[in-house]
């Protein structure tokens, strides 16, 4: 038995990491502070003019920025910190021993899974795996269907999970777009395990009935299923789309630029090889599209619009494009510091929130932004899940049920206090 469920684990571990996958061996994150307007100037041109690959986008003087960098950059990009006197630090020394104990984490829990789902919730899984899962959770839960918003350009479908007891009662909804960015991956992992909270608390809990008989909650867990896939089977570090941009070798939209909202501007890039690159148009691609689509459909009873990030644990709501206030944003500000409150008071995960423009750095074209202005959902958020650098993109599975929990507490005492 027990060799049994050693030759799994190295099978597993063989399948996910087949040869087609980047080797991250020897790349390093750092973490650089600008410290003067023209330090911050020189991170942001450099970000948006080059396909150099910022995990933490330059925000605002004295906040750091991430950057990876494989090993053969390291002296050619520390000399020009150094000719800026931009100071740095090395954040993670070898990304390829993270992204192989990440493989290890996911096969080691994979094989010890003896549960009767589909999937394990509190681990990372596929994109074929969360659609299976999805699937089976509509055949045989009563208050589950799947809707699909639009298909991604490679042909995979965007499917939206809806609970509801009651469809027709056109009731107020919470909707969640999750794993926009391809490689924030307990953004996905989050959404679904508060799916599978909601569905088996329905009838048992009675917080989770009083929230589904009174709301109807929507969740798109991999609103970006090209991008996501290319990040098990190929670059675990990858944040756009797949599309083939025309003139350009690079590939790749960065979904949360192409909305109508402020489209762009700045802190967003017309380099088709920039990681923030915002497409030629807003709605250019299927997939904002798909978002914009199933969020119209509905229009006027959208009480909360979440879009799941990570990382950097924030809690952020418009504007996005501008550092203008939005009229109503003493109510959001309030809504925003009750979600934190609780979320903190879970485990002592410590969360910074207000106006993205202000608390981060401006990002045009936004989701949020698109649902507060062109939806007129008030409470419209961007959360930054865990970490706050120490594994970055890469938070290991044991993290999934912890960070979920904290987030559906600050989530739940938000929705009861609007
Ligand atoms: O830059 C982004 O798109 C988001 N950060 S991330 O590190 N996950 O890429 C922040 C966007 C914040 N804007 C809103 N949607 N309000
Ligand atoms: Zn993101």
């Amino acid at each position: 038995m027990k060799l049994c469920v050693i030759a799994l684990i190295f099978a597993l571990i063989l399948a996910i990491s087949s040869a087609s996958r980047i080797n991250y061996s020897g790349n390093l994150v750092l973490r650089a502070i600008p410290e003067t307007p023209e330090q911050l100037e020189f991170l942001r041109d450099w970000e948006s003019t080059s396909s150099i690959d910022f995990w933490i986008l330059p925000a605002a003087v004295k906040q750091f920025a991430d950057i990876r960098i494989n090993a053969e950059s390291y002296a050619h990009v520390t000399q020009l910190l150094a000719e800026r006197n931009i100071s740095h630090k090395i954040l993670i020394a070898d990304l390829g021993q993270l992204d192989k104990k990440e493989q290890q984490n996911i096969a080691l829990r994979r094989a010890l899974y003896n549960g009767n789902k589909a999937i394990d919730v509190e681990n990372y899984h596929t994109y074929e795996e969360v659609m299976a899962y999805l699937t089976d959770l509509a055949n045989t839960n009563p208050i589950v269907s799947l809707k699909t918003g639009g298909t991604s350009e490679e042909g995979r479908d965007i499917v939206q999970a809806i609970i509801s007891s009651d469809l027709s009662a056109n009731k107020p909804v919470h909707f969640f777009d999750c794993n926009i960015h391809a490689r924030e991956w307990i953004t996905g992992a989050t959404c679904i395990w508060i799916i599978d909270q909601i569905t088996s608390g329905y009838g048992s809990d009675p917080e989770i009935t009083a929230l589904v008989d009174q709301y109807d909650w929507k969740f798109i867990p991999i609103a970006n299923p090209d991008g996501y896939a290319y990040t098990w089977n190929t670059d675990r570090n990858w944040r756009k789309t797949r599309i083939v941009n025309n003139g350009s070798t690079c590939i790749g939209v960065d979904v949360n630029r192409n909305f109508l909202a402020g489209f762009g501007g700045t802190g967003s890039s017309g380099d088709p090889c920039s990681n923030t690159f915002r497409g030629n148009v807003a709605f250019s691609e299927k997939e904002s599209s798909a978002l914009r689509d199933l969020i119209a459909a509905d229009r006027g009873r959208v009480k909360t619009a979440v879009s799941m990030h990570s990382y950097s644990q924030m809690f952020l709501s418009a504007y996005g494009y501008t550092t203008d206030l939005p009229p109503e944003y003493p109510e959001m500000f309030r809504a925003m510091e009750i979600a934190v409150g609780a979320l903190t008071a879970t485990y002592g995960t410590k969360y910074t929130y207000g106006n993205t423009a202000v608390t981060i750095y401006i990002a045009s074209g936004v989701t949020t932004d698109h649902y507060y202005e062109n939806e007129g959902i008030v409470h419209s958020y961007t959360i930054e899940l865990r970490d706050s650098g120490t594994y970055g993109f890469q938070l290991p599975p044991d993290q999934i049920v912890p960070t979920a929990i904290e987030t559906w507490n600050g989530l739940k005492a938000m929705i009861n206090a609007i």
